[in-house]
Formats: C-alpha cells, sequence, structure tokens
C-alpha cells in the first residue's frame, strides 16, 4: 500500500481537475485515496471487495480470480442479496478479508433500482469494514464486467458513496481506499471523475 501514490501526490504529480462546487475540499481524503491500475489479488491491504454473485460460490472476472488466489478455503455456504455483503477471511491472499459484495445486474429499464443497489454494494462493504477493524479497503469497479454496468456510471456511484462515507464519523478509523482497475480506460474514468467528489485543496 506505501508504493501507490494517494491522491494528493497525484494531484501534484498533475492529475487534470474537473471541480464541482457541490462538494468542498476534503483534506483527509486525498491522504486516503488511491487509484491503481493493478490486479486486486496482489493487494495488500486490511480487505479487498469481491464482485459476487448471489451465490458466492465463485464465479468468472474478479470474483474468479479471487477465489483462485484464496485457495479452496474461501467459500461461503449461504449467499447474499443484490446490494448486500458478507466478510470472510482471506485465506492465500495478501489481504485479511474478503467483503462479497453482490453488484446488480445492468439494465437499462431499471437504471434507478441498479443504482441503489450498486451504491448499496459499496455502503454495505464499508459498514463491513468498519465492523470488523479494517483500516484500509480496495475495491474492483463492481457491476462494470460480466454484469454489464456503465464504466462512467458506476464510478461515480464508487466516488459519491465513499465522499459520504468519508464525510461521516464511521469513515474516520479508514486510512486508505483503493480503487483498483484492470484498464487504462477505466483508469481514465477514474482519474476524470475523481476531482469532482474530491477536489484539491
Ligand atoms: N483485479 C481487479 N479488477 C479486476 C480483476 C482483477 N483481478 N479481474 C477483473 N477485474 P467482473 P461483475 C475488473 O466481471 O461485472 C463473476 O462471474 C473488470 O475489468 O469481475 O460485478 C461473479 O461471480 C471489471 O472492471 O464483475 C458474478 O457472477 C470489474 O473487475 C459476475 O462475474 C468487475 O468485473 C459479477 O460481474
Amino acid at each position: 500500500l506505501s508504493a501507490l501514490p494517494t491522491l494528493r501526490q497525484a494531484y501534484a504529480s498533475g492529475l487534470a481537475v474537473k471541480p464541482n462546487p457541490r462538494y468542498k475540499y476534503l483534506a483527509r481524503a486525498l491522504d486516503t485515496l488511491s487509484i491503481w491500475k493493478g490486479d486486486i489479488t496482489q493487494l495488500q491491504a486490511d480487505a479487498i471487495v469481491n464482485a459476487a454473485n448471489s451465490s458466492l460460490l465463485g464465479g468468472g472476472g474478479v470474483d474468479g480470480a479471487i477465489h483462485r488466489a484464496a485457495g479452496d478455503e474461501l467459500y461461503e455456504e449461504c449467499g447474499a442479496n443484490t446490494g448486500e455483503a458478507k466478510i470472510t477471511k482471506g485465506y492465500a491472499l495478501p489481504s485479511k478479508h474478503v467483503i462479497h459484495a453482490v453488484g446488480p445486474v445492468y439494465a437499462k429499464s431499471k437504471v434507478d433500482e441498479k443504482a441503489q443497489q450498486l451504491a448499496s454494494c459499496y455502503s454495505a462493504s464499508y459498514a463491513l469494514a468498519v465492523q470488523n477493524q479494517c483500516r484500509s479497503i480496495g475495491f474492483p469497479s463492481i457491476s462494470t464486467g460480466i454484469y454489464g454496468y456503465p464504466m462512467e456510471d458506476a464510478t461515480h456511484i464508487a466516488l459519491n458513496v465513499t465522499r459520504k462515507f468519508l464525510e461521516q464519523p464511521e469513515g474516520d478509523n479508514m486510512e486508505r481506499i483503493v480503487f483498483v482497475v484492470f484498464s487504462e480506460k477505466d483508469k481514465a474514468v477514474y482519474e476524470d471523475l475523481v476531482s469532482i467528489y474530491f477536489p484539491p485543496e
């Protein structure tokens, strides 16, 4: 984690700014957030979030990668509903915990419902992280792979929920939040939108 540049460092090295007057400078966030292109199974944090399905028995995408890297011990019997999350140990992963969040399958005809479910994945993940004394957490871009959620819309939701979390007292103990992206294209989306929610000083 200490190797990943924080948002403050990213701004200092020239990350472009797209301000939104709705959100004021939130000093702590600049030292808390990172956007990192990489494989989430390599991240060493107190918790990584998995983009799971309701069976919580593994699947493809990031879920498959996490299950392969964690080993056979990672297996949750009872499932979870869309928008919910469950926590397990990380087993062979470098991270201590895995938070299995069940994102929505995108559908254009139900945008509001899908957005609420995706927001609930992020807030439920933060709540579990806090309950389990996690001080660092890595998120993949939930629902934007196999589940088809448009990347930009999903990123607005991830950043907005994160902003709200860091504004609440519950967020006080969270020291590092890493948005793990899997492609340069996805990284550009995060870098483009992050300053709307987390403007520089
Ligand atoms: N590290 C970080 N991000 C990754 C990794 C990785 N190792 N692998 C993929 N991504 P997806 P979903 C990115 O499809 O859309 C599974 O079968 C990927 O580029 O993993 O929520 C589950 O069991 C994308 O941006 O998750 C469910 O059935 C993001 O992670 C279903 O897929 C999410 O893509 C969930 O679909």
